[in-house]
């Protein structure tokens, strides 16, 4: 593409004021292709040297100013001659006439570094401000992390750059990264830019002050527990640190570090959540233009644990919810922890009292089903038995209106069975929860044999307006995240029966970048309910002719149900939940070993983590050949946003493919040779792509 042939995506027009106005017009969010680049470096060189024009407004069409550089182009060769963001940065900043920002929305990564190239800033009401680059696996390439600090103080500039949140017009006047909101902020600047003689921020660096000795390195130490495994923002700290040199040198020094991050597992693990992020509503089993019902009421069966988390939910994003019980007792005891759960909320400081008010006036008591009836979604969440659930439907069959959608809240059970308990499965679908639900993000959206495009696309729709992430799944046991997961908790309980600790396996989990291992979520989980689910599998499916470990059911039957008890896999302190080996434990596992015939041997770290993550992956290769997973994406997201799987590793289908499938299944085969075979048996999907030396993200791409 040339500069004759390509789309015009920097647009001009002339004020009868003398003020020229700039639109970057690239939808729909204005990403800086390397053509706009071109002509934004044009466009300015164009104004420098017309003396009509007596000031420059620079703002974006549509809703957003400029979503910073094209991420779709990273990676790939920069087309020659396009100049880099920096110099188009420069090319503003050196306009001899004044250039003002209007951020009518979002100025995002290299969109803030443009505006704050610019001589003065405006926003619009509905602007968001920031530099996400670390949300990218990357650091702001285009002086981002020099012009910044300069406009706000290092501290907060620091702030925005690490958490790559973007601010509020409101939060980024208070900071100073505007000068002022207006209704409509190009009538505004064109003002500015008329009033006043341009200002290069790059030569003031009156905000920066004296930095006391170790300040970066302090500030580093303060991320380390939340950000542990995010390298880019660390080397965004150190990209900032470089203020101290001159502006030119920091700069270079900004660039190296950003290209350094361009080609980590990092960036293409964070660009590859970005994107699936955006791709998971676009589910291919729904069609495109599938309508989504409105859900102005909602409804939750059973106010326990999960049913008032989800209650939450509804509550949080404004809408009414009713919380039906079976008694007035059980009632109070549910709506008692939802309001204790905001007022700690309100305690730190992170809800207004006012808030809490609000959201808890949104939430009605109900002991009666007719008070469900013109609900526009009902989520049972009620205790995990088959029968439960069926007459808890039929029920609802009876007293919901037309239309309304009958979800379940079922982490185990046959969605379809439980549809099967209606006249109306059409309207039956899964919303698979996590806990604590009103905090964990993800939402498993169960699509039963019956459900109907219109049922999924309501709940797929509704996820995010709940502040959740929907990812759809098909029925099967577990469904994909639990199915998963079993092949994980397997694996673990085997490498403690040949050699390894629990802490042995929980350190390598947690190093790898897990929130903890599996004996620790074990014992948050409760060992009880692991037990129970044990129990109700066996109960379902019959005892497999594959060996269990029987290590985890020992525990239960010495009353270690976990945290709850203050005793599981590890002792916990009172008030504390800091895992404590137990030599009690130890022993009981060395004694199942000797039982088992097995001699204890060392075990690897490697070891560890490949028993525990590959057949993970493998199990993934099944669900996605059985189409319980559409795509390895949803997979990843379910993984990220279920069980905590590290972003920066994209989740476990990316991650193997940055592994290569080829070295996982020699790894299974290399397991299997050497420990028992019938639990290690390679998915045929893997061996597919293994054997064609591709990948499961090109395999997916080519269906
Ligand atoms: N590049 C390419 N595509 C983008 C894009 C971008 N920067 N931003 C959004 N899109 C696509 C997105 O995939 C979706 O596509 C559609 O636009 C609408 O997005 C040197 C190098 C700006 C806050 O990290 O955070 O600059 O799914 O649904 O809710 O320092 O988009 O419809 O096919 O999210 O209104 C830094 C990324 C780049 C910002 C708007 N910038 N974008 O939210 O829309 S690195 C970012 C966002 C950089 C420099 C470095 C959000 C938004 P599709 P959307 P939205």
């Amino acid at each position: 593409m040339n500069a004759e042939t390509e789309a015009v995506v920097v647009e001009t027009r002339d004020r009868p004021d003398g003020v020229r106005v700039v639109t970057l017009n690239n939808p729909p969010v204005n990403a800086i292709s390397s053509a706009m680049r071109r002509q934004l470096r044009d466009t300015m060189l164009e104004i420098d040297a017309d003396d009509s024009v007596k000031g420059v407004v620079l703002t974006g069409a549509g809703r957003a100013f400029i979503a910073g550089a094209d991420i779709r182009e990273f990676g790939k060769p920069n087309p020659p001659g396009a100049p880099s963001l920096t110099a188009g940065v420069h090319a503003v900043e050196d306009c001899n006439k004044t250039v003002v920002a209007a951020v009518n929305g979002a100025a995002a990564g290299g969109g803030l570094e443009v505006a704050l190239g610019c001589h003065y800033r405006v926003a619009g009401p509905k602007a968001r401000l920031g530099l996400p680059e670390v949300n990218l696996g990357t650091i702001p390439g285009a002086t981002g992390t020099q012009r910044l600090p300069r406009l706000t103080g290092l501290k907060p500039a620091l702030d925005m750059i690490v958490s790559g949140d973007l601010v509020s017009a409101a939060r980024a006047l208070e900071l100073g990264i505007v000068e002022a909101i207006e209704d409509d902020p190009v009538e505004a600047a064109a003002a500015i830019a008329l009033a006043r003689a341009p200002k290069k921020l790059r030569e003031d660096d009156s905000k920066i002050g004296e930095i006391p000795d170790g300040f970066f390195d302090d500030y580093k130490k303060g991320m380390a527990r939340r950000w542990r495994g995010f390298e880019a923002r660390f080397k965004a700290v150190d990209a900032v640190a470089k203020i101290v040199l001159p502006y030119d040198e920091a700069v270079e020094a900004e660039r190296a570090v950003f290209r350094e991050c361009q080609g980590t597992p990092e960036a293409r693990a964070m660009r590859h959540v970005f994107f699936s992020d955006r791709q998971a509503a676009r589910h291919p089993s729904i069609p495109k233009d599938t309508p989504a019902g409105t859900v102005e009421k909602a409804a939750v069966l059973g106010c326990g644990t999960m049913g008032g988390g989800i209650a939450m939910n509804f509550a949080n994003a404004g809408i009414p919810v009713t919380v039906l019980e079976t008694s007035e007792e059980a009632l109070e005891r549910g709506l008692g922890i939802i309001r204790d759960n905001y007022s700690g909320t309100v305690s730190r400081g992170r809800l207004s009292q006012e808030a809490m008010d609000r959201r808890m006036a949104l939430i009605t008591g109900a002991s009666d089903y007719a008070d469900l009836a013109d609900a526009d979604i009902v989520i049972e969440a009620v205790f995990e038995t088959m029968d439960i659930k069926k007459q808890v439907f039929g029920t609802l069959d009876d007293v919901c209106k037309d239309g309304a959608v009958l979800a379940t809240n079922t982490s185990t059970l046959d969605v379809d069975e439980i549809a099967a308990a209606t006249s109306r499965p059409e309207a039956v679908v899964g919303t698979h929860f996590f806990s604590p639900a009103n905090v964990m993000r993800l939402i498993e959206i169960v699509r039963g044999a019956k459900t109907s495009d219109e049922t999924a696309q309501t709940a797929m729709k509704l996820a995010p307006k709940i502040g959740k992430v929907g990812v759809m799944c098909g029925v099967c046991d577990g469904f994909v995240g639990n199915r998963m997961l079993y092949q994980y908790s397997r694996q673990a309980n085997f490498l403690i029966e040949e050699g390894a600790l629990p802490q042995d396996v929980d350190r390598v989990m947690f190093e790898f970048g897990l929130p903890m291992g599996p004996f620790a979520m074990g014992d948050l989980a409760g060992v009880d309910v692991g037990y129970l689910v044990r129990q109700e599998r066996i109960k379902k499916f019959g005892r497999t002719n594959k060996r269990e470990s029987t290590v985890a059911d020992k525990i239960y039957h010495l009353g270690r149900y976990g945290q709850k008890t203050r005793k599981g896999w590890y002792d916990y302190e009172p008030g504390s939940r800091t895992p404590k080996p137990n030599a009690e434990v130890t022993a009981l596992i060395e004694k199942a070993s000797a039982d088992l015939g097995i001699e204890r041997r060392a075990i690897s770290d490697d070891e560890i983590l490949e028993r525990c993550l590959y057949p993970l992956v493998n199990e993934g290769a099944k669900l996605l050949t059985e189409g319980i997973a559409a795509r390895p994406l949803d997979i990843d997201l379910i993984w990220i946003y279920g069980y905590g799987f590290p972003r920066y590793r994209g989740g476990p289908m990316h991650w193997a493919d940055e592994i290569g499938p080829a070295h996982i299944l020699e790894r299974l085969e290399h397991y299997a040779r050497t420990s028992d075979p019938d639990w290690l048996e390679p998915a045929p999907l893997l061996r597919e792509v293994a054997g064609q030396g591709t990948t499961f993200r090109e395999w997916a791409d080519a269906r």
